[in-house]
């Protein structure tokens, strides 16, 4: 039986490069699988397939009487629906332990690392497969995205000497250069509806059984937003009334200043302040050094909500 190798909902860069590295290897040691997703590429991650010349994985939303390799997440909430009418065998991931469980035993590569693409390549090692070129590419991009270049205070010395290893054997030779390069693509948001901006990298949480989604736009500059702001902070608050989120937050995120302006529209309106102990003005405020959601953001709400 075949394994599929699959990210979270609205995949990003990790996701997918993830689950094209780990099936590749899981492939070299004799477990057939193939990789999926559940969303569509984002910019980012269409910049980094074509750079290395890869199609998207197969789209595929069901997973029911299915073996399913994690990446990236243990939420429930950004994992298949039909989930638990499949067998999950493995999870490789770098967030917090979610909610996810399984009914049979499985293997988990889970490390306190800046990307599950570096998690990948410690299993690359540890199997002693050699990793293609592009492959590589792919590997060392995603791992650039999730450490904002290095910038992210979740990037970890892991991350640097993977993304230098996996430079060599991609033949990329300004890796900094690459990563600047996609997060300018990143920063081209004009001309896209203010949904598909929200929705571009969001995630669910449910804390404490509050649901809160949080989006975030990482950019070289917050200015691209000047014109759009407001549309923005209209479609949060549309969102939120339209589902049954306690919270919906937007991080729009300054690559090169390092720190996040946070839009957000909530049931507790003083959230911002009990979380991050900087009150909002009409629904808007600047977060200094706030780059990470996983590390700066997501901990101090669950704080609130526990
Ligand atoms: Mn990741």
């Amino acid at each position: 039986m075949s394994m599929y190798v699959v990210g979270h909902k609205i995949p990003d860069s990790d996701s997918i490069c993830g689950a094209i590295a780990l099936a590749y290897l899981k492939n070299q040691i004799g477990e057939p699988a193939k990789a999926s997703r559940l969303g569509e590429p984002s910019p980012e991650t269409q910049f980094i397939l074509d750079r290395f010349g890869f199609e998207a994985p197969e789209l595929k939303m069901s997973y029911a009487g299915e073996e399913v390799y994690i990446v990236d997440h243990s939420e429930l909430t950004q994992a298949p629906d039909d989930i638990a009418e499949a067998t999950i065998v493995g999870i490789v991931d770098h967030h917090k332990l979610g909610d996810l469980t399984t009914s049979t035993p499985l293997e988990c590569w889970i490390r306190p690392v800046g990307c599950s693409n570096t998690v990948i390549k410690m299993m690359y090692d540890f199997y002693n497969v050699d990793i293609p070129k592009d492959i590589a590419g792919i590997m060392l991009c995603a791992i650039l995205s999730d450490t904002v270049i290095f910038k992210s205070p979740t990037c970890t010395t892991a991350d640097i000497r993977c993304v230098e290893a996996l430079a060599e054997i991609a033949g990329v030779e300004d890796f900094k250069a690459l990563g600047m390069e996609m997060f300018k693509v990143k920063s081209a948001v004009g001309g896209t509806a203010p949904r598909d901006l929200v929705m571009r990298d969001f995630k669910d949480f449910n804390m404490n059984g509050n649901l809160v989604g949080i989006g975030q736009l990482e950019v070289v500059d917050l200015s691209v937003f000047d014109n759009i702001k407001a549309d923005l902070e209209a479609d949060i608050a549309a969102l939120k009334a339209e589902g049954n989120r306690h919270t919906v937050m937007l991080l729009l995120t300054d690559i090169m200043k390092e720190g996040s302006e946070l839009l957000i529209v909530s049931d507790d309106a003083e959230l911002s302040k009990k979380a991050y102990d900087i009150a909002t003005e009409n629904g808007r405020a600047w977060l200094p050094g706030v780059l990470s959601r996983k590390k700066q953001v997501v901990p101090p709400l669950q704080g609130v909500f526990a």
